[in-house]
């Protein structure tokens, strides 16, 4: 092995070795966008730049940038105290982070499992799903359902419920025993909808449908967002999540809500449940949990769920899932940290305040060259483009690098440009982000 002094290392950084994940690698290798800092809502680039971080990293960074309160946190964690195994051992940080995150979830769904991300998540909820109806003597609920156009992650439980084409295609069968209700998407009723759309509750009868070929005896759970982030921003029609809530109880199947995007106040509430007024009976996070500053991911389980594992002998573990890295101490303190600065400034309601701000200014990009259709709700904004003849998902991409070049993080998904910005943005701010994006689609156009 050969020594190379750190200065040197950077001066001479490749970047061949590095295979990187969703990554056009070698469109982005011949020039490549490197960040090397942030402070609040702003990256710094390796050329000294600013860049308005118009998407929280990656949905994650809800509080903002190098927060004084989870800095520490994770400081002196790291001094104090790097590890601790999870299993059939703990640290108090653990309960303490379970405990507070209790508080802030909606009643009932009390129980808290850790994991390192989203997708993991995804994975230990549609699991404890399956064994929750193994345990009470329903084994035969084996079934899984998803939605079109769903995103759950990346392992292989997420893109079997998950219905995004290019996610799932390369790689085989993935689960059996699943299948899929139909999207929401439904822009010629519903484009320029603000907030949520009116027309679509009835989509939720679709599992009416899939219970009628399958028959519920043997579907175990539903798994949706409550708003579709990856996809493209889709925002669930009035009524819809309380009519999909209603069939589920009917017919005794679990529903879970993926809050990975929408956890920690990216709609005006702690949760997406909160805000569209229906519990689910699981509910996986990840991102804002820790404000993206150390991986960490967790599932919310009703009490009940828990319960019914907790009836062989004592002595035996009820669950068998858990991973090295479960309640990490690290991302605990770093979690603690991250829900103190939420409530020490209001974060976690403070979209309710800026929505209608941030509404006005984004949808003031109708009529815009390409723009076919707008969403949003609290801070998360999508602005679909039509494509470029030939060639999808190009023209949003170009959008992206426009902003990029005049400093400015958006996102894109296929041809939806996505905006989801800290939750400490200023109205400066979001007028900025949207006038760029205006210049941007003109360039573009
Ligand atoms: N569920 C949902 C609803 C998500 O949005 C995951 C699960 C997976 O989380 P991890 O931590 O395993 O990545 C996500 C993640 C995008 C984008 O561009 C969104 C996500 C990840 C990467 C890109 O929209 N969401
Ligand atoms: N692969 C091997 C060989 C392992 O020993 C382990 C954990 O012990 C894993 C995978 C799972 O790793 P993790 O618990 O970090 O998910």
């Amino acid at each position: 092995m050969t020594t190379v002094a750190p200065t040197e290392a950077k001066a001479d950084a490749k970047t061949d070795v590095y295979w990187m994940p969703f990554t056009a690698n070698r469109q982005f290798k011949k020039n490549p966008r490197l960040l090397t800092a942030a402070d609040g809502m702003y990256f710094t680039d390796d050329k000294g730049r600013q860049i308005l971080d118009g998407i929280a990293g990656l949905w994650c960074v809800n509080a903002g940038h190098k927060r004084p309160k989870i800095v520490s946190a994770i400081q002196q964690q790291a001094a104090e105290m790097d590890f601790a195994p999870p299993f059939q051992m703990a640290h108090p940080k653990a309960f303490e982070l379970a405990e507070r995150l209790a508080a802030l979830t909606p009643t009932g769904l009390d129980k808290v499992f850790f994991t390192n991300s989203g997708s993991e998540a995804v994975e230990t909820a549609l699991k404890m799903a399956l064994a929750y109806h193994r345990v009470r003597g329903e084994g035969a609920r084996t079934r899984l359902i998803g939605r079109e156009r769903g995103y759950h992650g990346v392992n292989f439980g997420g893109i079997s419920v998950g219905g995004m084409v290019a996610n799932r295609k390369m790689f085989g069968t993935m689960l059996s025993g699943v299948d899929h209700i139909r999207h929401t998407h439904d822009p010629a009723r519903n484009a320029f909808s603000v907030g949520q759309p009116a027309h679509g509750a009835e989509l939720a009868d679709d599992l009416e449908r899939l219970v009628a070929l399958h028959d519920a005896s043997t579907i175990a759970a539903v798994i949706v967002e409550p708003v579709a982030g990856s996809t493209g921003v889709l925002i669930p029609p009035v009524g819809y999540l309380q009519r999909l809530r209603e069939i589920c109880d009917k017919h005794g199947i679990l529903l879970i809500f993926d809050e990975v995007i929408t956890g920690f106040g990216r709609t005006g509430n702690p949760f997406a449940a909160q805000t569209f007024g229906v519990t689910p009976d699981l509910m996986t996070v990840a991102k804002g949990l820790t404000n993206g500053c150390v991986p960490m991911g967790a599932v919310f389980a009703k009490t009940h769920i828990h319960d019914a594992f907790m009836t062989g002998p004592e002595h035996l573990i009820e669950f068998f899932h858990g991973y090295t890295y479960s309640a990490h101490p690290l991302a605990c303190a770093a979690a603690l940290g991250t829900l103190d600065t939420y409530a020490d400034e209001g974060l976690l309601t403070r979209a309710t305040e800026m929505q209608s701000y941030f509404a006005e200014h984004l949808h003031s990009l109708k009529g815009e060259p390409n723009v076919i259709d707008i969403r949003n709700i609290g801070l998360i904004g999508g602005v679909e483009l039509s494509p470029l003849p030939g060639e999808p998902a190009k023209r949003a991409f170009n959008v992206f690098l426009d902003c990029w070049e005049r400093g400015v993080l958006v996102r894109t998904t296929g041809d939806t440009v996505a905006l989801s910005p800290p939750l400490i943005i200023e109205r400066g701010q979001i007028d900025h982000i949207i006038d760029t994006v205006r210049g941007a689609l003109h360039r573009a156009a």
